[in-house]
């Protein structure tokens, strides 16, 4: 069959939706299969390719949902008679939602390795059962939803790299991304991968080191100058990092960032001491709230104050570079704990910071939060993350209207100060700043207007 799947990435660069990639790599073996991407192709070319596949299918986080919906909606008006799939993300999160849309025909909710090679075989006509496709969500024939289990693979090395030739790309950025892992132990409250442990078993597993290395060897014979490991956390194993550490640094030694718990940083000087030897330059920890109580009842992260800290001195230490990601605008979060999150930055002293606001993404525990206290407008555009991500003058993240102690003024005014505190990257200069620190200003006088305009009304 000849399968064309849609790629929701709305942003140009080097890294890739390495999920797609593993996608396409499995599927391949059987079916002809193409990637067009909404960041490098116009509607029209994506709608013109139609026509000469079977099967369309969509790939995206919740961000990216309204642009491929009515892309979608688009597709089936031309060619009603091609299945429309989505996966990811986002459908995997709110499947039924997805399928609302009556002309989405099937979503593949998870991994979809094994799930969507069964639905093409159903589609081809080998397979007489839909009930045999392991987690898909369809239509039965009395016109209810039906969801079929999920079934994970236990050796994610059976498909190989992902499809890095068929996934569109800027090939000139020297940054590429990498994944060696499936899953996280943890269970945070803002992360898909609490959706994702409440709703099924879910199992850690990792790639073998070979596999890695050979996809890390291949991205830098196309010219890549930095791997980023996209795994959400990556100093798990001791062994698989020593064994990692040591073939990195003899066949691929390009600098490398990673993301990691501060717990783990704590343990794992050795290994971090091997990795830096290989080409490890850039430790990536998630801060998150300088609360101990936001981070204990809010965001389901025990560490101490102290341990976080400590982390980012041994990296310091260690020569690396760390960079904190910080979240303003959390549910029950007030104006003293917010400013804690700058404290403890500034105790931290990483060398780079992130701070932005709540996103609270569909059915995680913090959605959850903050739907029960009210905090955030579900208006169609409301995970719209532009804001977040270029700190757009005018708006927060759609989604967080405010945290029940803090208005949304006062999250912009915090993201200003913040911008005048740590600055931003390589704009260190002082004017930048000064602007900042009067946006602060601006904005936290605007929030205590609003405030007051409130209580007299
Ligand atoms: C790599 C990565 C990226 C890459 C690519 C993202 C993309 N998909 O477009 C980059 C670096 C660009 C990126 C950016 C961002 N990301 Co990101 N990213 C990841 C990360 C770390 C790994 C994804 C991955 O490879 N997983 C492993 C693979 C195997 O799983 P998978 O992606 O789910 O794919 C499988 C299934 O979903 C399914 N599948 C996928 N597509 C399809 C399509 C079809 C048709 C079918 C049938 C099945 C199917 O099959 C795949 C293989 O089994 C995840 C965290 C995570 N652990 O998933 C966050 C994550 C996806 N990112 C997230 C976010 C929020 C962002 C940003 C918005 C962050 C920001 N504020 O800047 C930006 C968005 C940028 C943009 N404009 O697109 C959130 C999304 C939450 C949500 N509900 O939307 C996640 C889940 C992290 C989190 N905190 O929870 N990200
Ligand atoms: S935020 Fe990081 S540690 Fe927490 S559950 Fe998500 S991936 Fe795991």
């Amino acid at each position: 069959m000849k399968v064309l799947f849609i790629d929701g990435i709305d942003s140009k660069g080097g890294m890739v939706n390495l999920g797609l990639g593993f996608l396409a790599q499995y599927i391949r073996r059987k079916h002809e299969v193409k990637i067009l991407s909404i960041a490098y192709n116009t509607i029209d070319e994506i709608v013109s390719c139609v026509d000469k596949f079977d099967v369309v299918g969509f790939s995206c986080i919740t961000s990216q949902f309204n642009n491929c919906i009515n892309l979608a909606k688009l597709i089936k008006n031309r060619f009603p008679e091609k299945p429309i799939v989505f996966g990811g993300i986002h459908a995997t999160a709110v499947p039924h939602e997805v399928m609302e849309h009556g002309f989405v025909s099937y979503v593949c909710v998870g991994e979809a390795e094994i799930s969507f090679s069964a639905l093409l075989d159903f589609i081809e006509g080998k397979l007489s059962k839909l009930e045999e496709v392991p987690g898909i969500v369809y239509r039965g024939r009395d016109g209810c939803l039906k969801f079929n289990n999920i079934k994970f693979m236990d050796d994610i090395d059976i498909i190989g790299m992902p499809a890095w030739d068929l996934l569109e790309r800027e090939k000139s950025s020297g940054k590429r991304n990498v994944i060696t892992s499936r899953g996280c132990p943890f269970t945070c409250s803002y992360c898909y991968n609490s959706t994702m442990r409440s709703k099924f078993k879910f199992k850690y597993r990792r790639r073998g080191v070979a596999s890695v290395i050979d996809e890390c060897v291949f991205l830098k014979n196309e010219g890549a100058q930095y791997i980023a490991f996209s795994d959400d956390l990556f100093l798990i194993d001791e062994k698989w990092l020593f064994e990692f550490a040591e073939l990195y640094g003899r066949h691929v030694r390009i600098p490398f960032g990673i993301a990691a718990r501060p717990e783990a940083v704590l343990r794992q000087e050795s290994s971090l001491k091997m990795l830096k030897k290989s080409g490890l330059r850039d430790v990536w920890i998630g801060v998150e709230s300088g609360s101990e109580r936001v981070r204990r009842e809010i965001l389901n992260r025990k560490m101490k104050n102290i341990d976080i800290i400590n982390a980012f001195r041994m990296i310091r230490e260690l020569g690396l570079q760390s960079k904190s990601y910080n979240i303003v605008g959390l549910p029950t979060e007030s104006l003293l704990e917010a400013l804690e999150t700058f404290w403890i930055n500034i105790k931290a002293n990483p060398n780079f910071t992130s701070h932005y606001t709540l996103m609270p993404y569909p059915e995680t525990k913090v959605w959850h939060i903050a739907k029960s206290m009210e905090l955030f407008n579900e208006s169609e555009n409301c995970f719209d993350d532009s804001g977040n991500i270029q700190f757009s003058e005018t708006l927060i993240s759609r989604g967080c209207l405010h945290t029940g102690k803090m208005n949304a003024t006062m999250i912009l005014a915090l993201r200003h100060l913040w911008r005048s505190v740590f600055g931003n990257y390589a704009k260190w200069r002082v004017d930048y700043r000064v602007v900042h620190f009067c946006k602060f200003l601006f904005f936290s006088f605007h929030s205590a207007l609003c405030r007051k305009w409130q209580q007299t009304k």
